[in-house]
């Protein structure tokens, strides 16, 4: 059942895999957020590399598929959380609020609530956490820049600072405790590119899959912090830091900027959105 290996070893006798080979077989996952738009196109997808899929959320979940379990939980209530990990051998942890809201609104479900997930996981000995961490971590670098996940964080609002608190709470249980994290800065993970800045921050559904699933499978992750984003033409991210987990997009937004260009002929190049990585969101607020 577990494929894992334990803390502080490195197995030379297992392949790394990708989402379209892979071959490896977890017991139970537990993916949260799952009735959210990632959560929605990766819950059909992780259940053929498991044998029990346990989905939560507080929004609707519909009813359980053969081999899922359906648990809704509110992130920031401590002890529903500590019964959703139980007997669960790594996390996809997607839940909370996905874009800027005012802070009292990030504060309970992105912050307590992945405390509370680590915690949990601490508890239970829970070995893997996959982080859906966000581009928003550094959305004040410009898109002049070409910047590695070793660089500072430069958050562009109250949820790229709970997402940058998330990423510093992966690294604290790993150095304190052994819980290994991918997190993932997931760029514009969307069906297609439809706007300028997407030509850069795309990431297809298939190479999200392919993501998760290297972050979950990649013998050894530590704490490893990674762009979520398909193999674009145009980046301001360079994932060269994070090969060793084995991800390899096969998606581009290439394909897609011939249209893109026609929808959106011009760019004001003084529009903050065009000017900072992060897009839109550093213009929201104050609240
Ligand atoms: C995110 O982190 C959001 O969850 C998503 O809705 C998009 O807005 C994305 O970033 C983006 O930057 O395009």
């Amino acid at each position: 059942m577990p494929t894992l290996p334990p803390h502080g070893t490195n197995p030379t006798d297992r392949p790394m895999t990708t989402a379209a080979t892979t071959t490896l077989r977890f017991g139970r996952l537990l993916l949260t957020g799952a009735a959210g738009g990632l959560g929605k196109v990766l819950r059909p997808r992780l259940k053929a590399c498991c044998d029990i899929l346990r989905v939560s959320d507080i929004a609707d979940l519909g009813t359980a598929a053969p081999g899922e379990e359906v648990r809704p939980a509110p992130l920031q209530d401590k002890a529903a959380v500590m019964a959703l990990l139980e007997g669960v051998e790594a996390v996809i942890h997607l839940g909370g609020v996905s874009t800027e809201h005012a802070f009292e609104v990030v504060l309970p479900a992105n912050i307590v609530g992945t405390y509370h997930v680590y915690e949990a996981a601490r508890v239970h000995g829970t070995r893997r956490i996959v982080f859906a961490s966000s581009n928003h971590v550094t959305g004040f670098y410009k898109q002049s820049e070409t910047i590695d996940a070793t660089q500072p964080q430069r958050p562009d609002g109250y949820y790229g600072l709970s997402k940058a608190f998330g990423e510093n709470l992966a690294q604290f249980y790993w150095d304190r405790y052994g819980i290994e994290t991918v997190s993932l800065r997931i760029g514009s993970s969307f069906p297609e590119p439809t706007d300028r800045r997407m030509l850069a921050s795309w990431l297809s559904y298939d190479d999200m899959e392919r993501l998760v699933i290297a972050a979950l499978s990649a013998p050894v992750v530590e704490h490893t912090v990674v762009y979520g984003m398909s193999d674009n033409p145009l980046t301001w991210w360079d994932n060269t830091p994070a090969r060793h987990i084995g991800y390899r997009p096969q998606d581009s937004s290439a394909t897609h900027r011939a249209g893109v260009e026609a929808r959106q002929p011009h760019v004001d190049p003084k529009n903050p959105v065009a000017i900072y990585q992060g897009g839109g969101f550093v213009t929201k607020g104050p609240f």
